[in-house]
């Protein structure tokens, strides 16, 4: 039975057949937030992302694909993002204990092209067990175009199986370094994922900073108020659908905890739905990490 925060967020997905309702209701009644209409998902594709030991050899037991979804499981988070891969891997031990979101696209570091390989499908995701899929688009790339219509043809695919879906929407290419988390790029990205059909798009925490580009106007003449985080927040929210799309912000590099800490408040309070954590976690000693992400559940749950 979904609470009535849990309702009224579903109420927003008009178009989603029965099964993808109740997956969504699924991963929002799930873990230490379940209920509460926020929710917090442990990503693991930084191994392909960012290369095993640049995000594994400062807590080697995180080369073990079992410590995620373990730590997942324990920490009471709402849902697991991977690649194909690592869920392949904990699947009979771990089945039915988590939510499962299958990323089914990845890039790496060996090469600085803006684009990301496919690495998965709807009939892995259901083969596994999966609750969704997840993906990732790069607008501003020169590669955005085909990442976009990739997104909708998977999301097309997924919608009909029942499952949900996640867009990782992360402005890069043709955008200077720091206006890949300027507020008003990360607005129109946020915006481009709700277009692509996402039931849960995910972006970076965005800065005051307004890139130089024909939305910027907008900001300055309509006074749009982006000074703190909590402001900007809001923004995203409001180009998310005037707040029918559930919104997720990515925890980033590992930072302190009174750092990162600030930010989830600034997300509740500006209306986020949760964060997307998995740097933060796997970059500490599991305890610290388990503690960590109790207090990010306090501050989601005031
Ligand atoms: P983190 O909490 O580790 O930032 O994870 C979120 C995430 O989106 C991962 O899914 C992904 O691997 C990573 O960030 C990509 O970060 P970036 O594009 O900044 O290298």
């Amino acid at each position: 039975m979904n609470s009535k925060l849990v309702n009224n967020i579903i109420k927003n997905y008009e178009s989603d057949n029965p099964r993808s309702l109740d997956n969504l209701s699924k991963i929002l009644n799930f873990g230490k937030l379940g209920g509460t209409g926020k929710l917090i998902i442990y990503p693991v594709d930084q191994g392909f992302e960012h290369g095993p030991d640049r995000s594994f050899s400062g807590n080697p037991g995180a080369y073990d694909p079992h410590y995620h979804i373990n730590f997942a499981i324990e920490a009471g988070m709402s849902a697991f993002a991977a690649p194909l891969g690592m869920i392949e891997s904990g699947y009979s031990t771990f089945a039915e204990k988590i939510p499962y979101i299958l990323k089914c696209n990845s890039s790496n570091s060996l090469t600085n092209i803006k684009d990301q390989a496919l690495t998965g499908n709807v009939q892995d995701a259901i083969r596994l067990g999966c609750t969704g899929v997840g993906f990732t688009i790069y607008p501003g790339s020169e590669f955005n175009h085909k990442l976009m219509e990739q997104a909708c043809g998977l999301f097309r695919d997924a919608k009909e199986a029942g499952l949900i879906t996640v867009l990782w929407s992360y402005a890069r290419g043709d955008i200077s370094k720091k206006g890949e988390t300027a507020i008003n790029i990360i607005s129109y990205a946020a915006h481009m994922a709700c277009l692509c059909g996402a039931h849960i798009i995910k972006v970076k925490l965005p800065t005051s900073y307004l890139e130089e580009d024909p939305t910027k106007d907008s900001f300055m003449k309509n006074n749009i108020k982006i000074e703190s985080a909590e402001d900007r927040v809001r923004i995203i929210k409001r180009s998310c659908f005037d707040g029918r799309r559930i919104v997720i912000f990515s925890g980033g590099e590992a930072k302190n905890d009174d750092e990162l800490l600030k930010e989830i408040k600034a997300i509740k309070d500006g209306g986020g739905n949760g964060s997307i954590v998995g740097r933060n976690c796997f970059q500490r000693p599991k305890n610290k990490a388990l503690e960590l992400i109790d207090k990010m559940i306090s501050i989601y749950k005031d």
